[in-house]
């Protein structure tokens, strides 16, 4: 039985992660890492352990990994893509210094670690249709920059030292239970939320922008099956290029209008959002995910849309 510790246990995806964790492996052996002023709360917080452990600290991440004998780290922690521009430094500390004491922990007391990338990692250069596995990863924001570091650390000290690192490239990831905050693709987080309560939309990414998103609950279990996942059959480790479904603002919309006939959304620009968007891939070609650990994804825009808008209703009505 692994016996997992997350790092970022009460973010977007962390909280649902945990959860799903818990309900695999057995609620004692996740261990939910999280910072002061993010506690977890609810069920999280009551159906298992729990450990202050921040990611720029590398002893409080041993001291958790020794005092419940973990075999397998989850690193959730990051800043998203438009606040890391906001704070470029800090996104550096935790998305590459943070990684770091997170791999000399696993080097030193033998663990797994599981670090999600992203459509992030790649940049304008790289081709933008059926993105392939192994392209240019030149991105121009800081998010990109730390996340192409991540995959090259990752991979030096699987090389180097024999560390069980793993990762999938993670589009952008839809959920109704935490909100996301700070990433580019929100807005298709958001959407759904103006669509219950009956508000206007205002879509800060232009008409024609196609990003690779993902529901939650394929991105759960593509972080789960990675670390399952039979290691001989890999030529890849970080990071695996996963996809679902590609659509542009008036795509998503239209969809939902299906569903809750006369839902009005109007465009604001939001420069940075809409040059980061602008700068990543339209679509990612996931065909080495499904050859070397059979990654297949069980949501399309429709499937999405409907369970969303069911979940976010009771949620909320
Ligand atoms: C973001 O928008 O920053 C994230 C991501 C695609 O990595 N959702």
């Amino acid at each position: 039985m692994k016996k997992v510790l997350i790092i970022g246990a009460t973010g977007q995806i962390g909280s649902e992660l945990t959860m799903k964790l818990r309900g695999i492996y057995g609620s004692s052996n996740i261990v939910a890492g999280y910072i002061p002023g993010a506690e977890p709360k609810g069920e999280l917080k009551e159906s298992g352990p729990s450990e202050i452990v921040d990611i720029t600290n590398a002893e409080q991440i041993a001291a958790a990994v020794e005092k419940y004998d973990i075999d397998t780290i989850y690193n959730l922690a990051a800043l998203l893509s438009a606040v890391a521009e906001v704070k470029p430094q800090l996104a550096w500390k935790i998305g590459v210094g943070g990684l770091y004491n997170t791999l000399e922990v696993a080097r030193e007391k033998n663990c797994a670690v599981f670090t999600p990338s992203s459509i992030g990692s790649f940049g304008p250069d790289t081709p933008h249709d059926h993105t392939p596995q192994d392209t240019i990863q030149r991105p121009q924001t800081i998010y990109g920059v730390t996340k192409v570091t991540g995959e090259m650390l990752s991979d030096y000290y699987a090389r180097r030292f024999g560390v069980d690192t793993r990762s999938v490239r993670f589009p952008g990831l839809i959920s109704y239970v935490a909100p996301p905050g700070g990433g580019t693709t929100d807005y298709a987080v958001d959407i759904y939320y103006s669509a219950v309560k009956g508000e206007t939309f205002k879509c800060p990414i232009k008409a024609g922008t196609f990003m690779d998103m993902m529901y939650m609950p394929d991105a759960l279990r593509a972080a789960i099956e990675i670390m399952e996942a039979d290691i001989t059959k890999f030529k890849h480790r970080n990071s695996f290029n996963i996809a679902s479904m590609s659509f542009d603002p008036e795509i998503i919309y239209n969809k939902i209008c299906e569903y809750v006939p006369g839902f009005k959304m109007e465009y604001v620009h939001d420069p940075l959002r809409q040059a980061i968007a602008d700068s990543w891939p339209d679509s990612l070609d996931d065909t080495c995910a499904r050859e070397e650990w059979g990654w297949k994804p069980e949501y399309d825009l429709d499937a999405m849309t409907q369970d969303m808008l069911k979940h976010l209703r009771a949620k909320l009505l």
